[in-house]
């Protein structure tokens, strides 16, 4: 089992914990290694998106798997399922997962997670998860509504529980990751659109379906061509539940 949480470095401000990671990475840190920021000045997301979040009130993570192995083909969604996992533990909340690797509450995307990876050597797990995060502090250019977890829960308590949910997620059975985002997928049934990330395949629409032992994104278009979506591909935007 990858275990994380140790050893740590803590940054008071930096731009970016996964920048961080990526150094120590190259710096020879072992497996295991965690880099923590109470605030981050260039936080990053997918695709050369922003991350930002008040000082102090998101965990802002990044850990170090290291080696990457064949055994992790799935992280990008058992990662989530970690952060699922550890919330449900700290408050009661319901979390369900938008693939390829968002964390939902009520709709509302409570987390976020950017993998940045060197196969076969490494990968470096950026989480940023909203703990106490008001309404109007949320940027407001917003691609889907935010909110944050509550309950009192700290930084500190945040993180304990995301490395003991991570270690368990990172190396788990394929089928164990599919059948659990299966169980938590937020998009079955509902409309989405897509546009390739090179934007060479184009765009399209259909509705989803569920994910394959791949990790892929089925969706069925309105031709009922049955069309199977890869997370490094494509983004999506979400429409409404086809039983609305
Ligand atoms: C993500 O990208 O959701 C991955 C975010 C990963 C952030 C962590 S923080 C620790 C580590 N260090 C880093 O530098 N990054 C990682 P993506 O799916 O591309 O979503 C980005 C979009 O989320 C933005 O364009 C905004 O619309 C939205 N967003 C930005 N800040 C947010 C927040 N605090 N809560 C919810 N949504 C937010």
């Amino acid at each position: 089992m990858d275990a994380f949480g140790a050893p740590r470095r803590h940054y008071r401000v930096t731009d970016s914990t996964n920048e961080r990671a990526r150094e120590l990475t190259a710096a020879g840190a072992p497996g295991g290694t965690i880099v923590t920021a109470t605030e981050q000045t260039a936080g990053r997301g997918r695709r050369g998106r922003r991350w930002s979040a008040p000082p102090g009130k998101a965990l802002l993570l990044s850990a170090i798997l290291s080696p990457l192995l064949v055994e992790h083909a799935l992280l990008p969604l058992a990662v989530p399922l970690a952060v699922c996992d550890a919330v449900e533990s700290l408050a009661p909340l319901e979390c369900r997962v938008k693939w390829p690797n968002d964390v939902w509450c009520q709709e509302r995307k409570l987390a976020g997670v950017l993998i940045e990876a060197q196969p076969p050597e490494w990968a470096v797990i950026g989480i940023g998860l909203n703990l106490s995060v008001e309404p109007d502090e949320f940027p407001n250019d917003l691609r889907q509504p935010a909110t944050s977890v509550g309950h009192g829960v700290s930084t500190e308590g945040a993180l304990a529980a995301v490395c003991t949910h991570l270690s368990k997620w990172v190396g788990a059975p394929r089928e164990r990751v599919v059948d659990a985002f299966q169980a938590r997928d937020a998009l079955r049934g509902r409309e989405v659109s897509w546009s390739a990330a090179g934007g060479e395949e184009g765009q399209g629409s259909g509705v989803a379906e569920g994910i394959d032992e791949r990790g892929n994104l089925a969706v069925v278009t309105a031709e009922g061509e049955r069309l199977s979506l890869g997370s490094g591909e494509v983004t999506l935007t979400v429409g409404r539940n086809r039983a609305e």
